[in-house]
């Protein structure tokens, strides 16, 4: 979390700033993030990472193009020094990935203290906003991170809707009404940029959870059309997935949709109603498979399945990502499979 000291600084940097530029991860977690700072003042503009999460010198272009004058970053792992030279404004760089060492910005990250603390961006961002308001969209924020909020009794009060109880974090987030507001800030992200960006602008206006679910405005309306679009998208390839599921200790679903991406969404929704298997979601798109991996200590059976093979991946024990090219992908998932075997024997 963040300190007294640092929550009255950014929140004195975001009064005074005139026209903020907000880079944010194009998660949940970062777009919750940017929405509960920008409706603060209703300043600057919104620029989402949806194909890198590492804001380089590429992104120093629209810096130019908008002029801001002060940078806030949020949720996004990497931030290159060349950016940050680059730049050449007020820069303020919230975040929950691993630290950084980089100069010439206002770093804020839980882990420099704390190594193993888990706070989601949103769920910080919320410590500056405290906008009344807007506690169902960090509501939102902290639980898609997979983090239980401190303030979540509050949240059941005003919106039993949503949350009858309080339950575990599979229970809120996959078999309570909560999923849906959970997936309501992943997929509005997903889909052409025009209605992205559409959908965002929209979103910064809405001023309750009901104005959307309940199509109480045109503006919810249009939302909630958008989102029970995708959603039954999701809907579909969650079906097939789960039909995937057997005896077997790994759960292996791979699918061809061009357009639309669930994996990591499939990947996360699948452990936690599976706990106890290996879940691999792959897209094939371009040669490749792209692979959302899930289970315990999962990075390290893939480190050993990718030997010899075309491919490469990272991330966390229990959640990383690979990209595997599409002719080595027969034997890599016979390698995972029996590197799995060996951990059960
Ligand atoms: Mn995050």
């Amino acid at each position: 979390m963040l300190t007294d000291k640092q929550v009255v600084f950014l929140r004195e940097e975001l009064a005074t700033a005139t026209n903020p530029l907000f880079f944010y991860d194009g998660d949940a977690d970062g777009l919750t993030s940017f929405l509960l700072l920008y409706r603060i003042h209703r300043e600057g503009k919104g620029v989402s990472l949806t194909t890198t999460s590492n804001l380089n010198e590429s992104f120093l272009r629209k810096v130019e193009e908008l002029n801001p004058d002060k940078i806030f970053i949020l949720d996004i792992p990497l931030v290159s020094q060349e950016f940050l030279d680059g730049a050449k404004r007020p820069t303020f760089w919230i975040d929950h990935h691993p630290p950084q060492d980089r100069k010439g910005v206002h770093y804020f990250n839980p882990r420099i203290v704390d190594p193993s603390a888990y706070i989601p961006t949103s769920r910080m961002a919320w410590q500056i906003s405290e906008r009344g308001e807007d506690l169902w969209i960090a509501a939102a924020g902290s639980l898609a991170d997979w983090h239980m909020p401190d303030f979540i009794d509050h949240f059941i009060e005003r919106y039993p809707q949503f949350l009858p109880e309080k339950s575990d974090l599979t229970t809120t987030v996959f078999k309570s009404p909560m999923g849906k507001l959970i997936k309501f800030f992943f997929f509005i992200q997903k889909g052409p940029t025009s209605e992205v960006r559409k959908s965002i602008k929209v979103l910064t206006r809405i001023t309750s959870p009901a104005e959307i679910f309940e199509e109480q405005s045109a503006a919810g309306k249009f939302l909630f059309r958008r989102f029970s679009l995708i959603n039954q998208k999701y809907e579909d390839v969650l079906l097939k997935a789960k039909k995937a599921v057997t005896r077997s200790k790994v759960i292996l679903y791979a699918y061809t949709e061009q357009e639309w991406s669930f994996t990591v969404n499939l990947a996360n929704e699948l452990i936690a109603l599976y706990p106890t298997k290996y879940v691999i979601i792959a897209r094939q798109k371009s040669g490749e498979m792209k692979c959302s991996l899930r289970g315990k200590n999962v990075l390290a059976v893939l480190q050993k399945a990718l030997l010899g093979i075309s491919g490469s991946g990272g991330g966390h024990d229990d959640a990383c990502g690979a990209v595997i090219k599409e002719e080595d992908w027969d034997t890599f998932f016979r390698n995972f499979k029996e590197v799995v075997q060996t951990l059960s024997e």
